[in-house]
């Protein structure tokens, strides 16, 4: 079944919508960033860059290192935008643009993100690097794609349970990541964690600057949760998302997250462009391997 121009849409040169791409100026190997000035920081390491594009927060490059092909594509902030970046990569890959069809054969990409994170467990130090092996979505995205299958329905009605949550706010899903990738980056300088993925920055991770927040005490519930001797490490805005529709459309996908900030402790990196820059350089060394 061909795909109508308001579905799949192409921009006059024929790129997807939003992404400004055409499939040639991908890899199959990508890596997302929050931060669109990021992706420079990231492409600095290649040896070569030979695709720059860019359409409001989505800036692309794409080059090689030690021979391997790598895109750096801006997701910019949160789970709304991470629908758009993952449907448009994987259309690129998996849609003929002529055809506007759904190729037979599909192609799996390998995702990684880069990004900053804070910590609710006072014993993680800011400037570590967490992998999210599960992430909890306080987000709705993933409710609107057929999920159940991938989802952990009994963690999630114990969390709901332990918080108390409130029937007004969207009913958590919990995603894993590529256990494939996880091997990858089984090292002394990554811990394993469990990604809580928030629909905003302040009252959804407890910051209260003027307003008050519907429950003051989520933060400690979320960080006393223990499901089988799983605890939720880490807060961020993107890793549900990526994770979900990652696996509902058959790519791999892994977050690295960068620990800025400790919420139990107050702490915050005194130097987040340098813990940044190792992260982004770890992750290429093991990338390459
Ligand atoms: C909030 O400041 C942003 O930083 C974190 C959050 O997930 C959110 O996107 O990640 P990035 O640094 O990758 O953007």
């Amino acid at each position: 079944m061909s795909l109508s121009p308001s579905e799949l849409i192409l921009n006059a040169d024929n790129s997807i919508y939003h992404l400004n791409l055409v499939p040639q100026d991908i890899a199959e190997t990508i890596i997302t960033v929050g931060d669109p000035d990021r992706v420079g920081h990231v492409s600095k390491y290649f040896d070569t860059v030979d695709i720059k594009k860019e359409k409001r927060e989505f800036i692309t490059h794409t080059g090689k290192l030690k021979g391997k092909r790598i895109t750096v594509i801006s997701t910019g902030i949160g789970t709304d935008n991470i629908d758009i970046v993952l449907n448009e990569l994987d259309a690129l890959v998996n849609i003929d643009f002529e055809s506007r069809t759904v190729k037979p054969q599909k192609t799996t990409l390998d995702i990684f993100r880069i990004g900053t994170s804070g910590a609710i467990q006072p014993n993680i130090p800011v400037d570590s690097f967490l992998i999210s092996e599960y992430a909890i979505g306080f987000d709705n995205l993933l409710h609107f794609y057929e999920s159940e299958h991938i989802q952990f329905p009994e963690m999630q009605l114990a969390f709901i349970d332990h918080t108390d949550w409130s029937v007004y706010k969207s009913i958590p899903y919990i995603v894993e990541g590529s256990r494939d990738l996880m091997l990858d980056f089984d090292n002394d300088v990554f811990q394993l964690g469990f990604t809580a993925t928030n629909v905003g920055f302040y009252g959804p991770q407890g910051r209260k600057l003027r307003l008050r927040t519907q429950d003051a005490t989520l933060n400690p519930k979320m960080a006393s949760f223990e499901y089988q001797g799983l605890k939720i490490t880490n807060l961020e805005m993107e890793t549900s998302g990526i994770y979900g529709l990652s696996q509902l459309l058959g790519h791999r996908a892994l977050s690295l997250n960068c620990i800025l900030a400790n919420r139990g402790t107050g702490e915050f990196s005194e130097n987040p462009e340098k813990a940044i820059d190792e992260l982004i350089k770890q992750t290429l060394s093991i990338i390459i391997k």
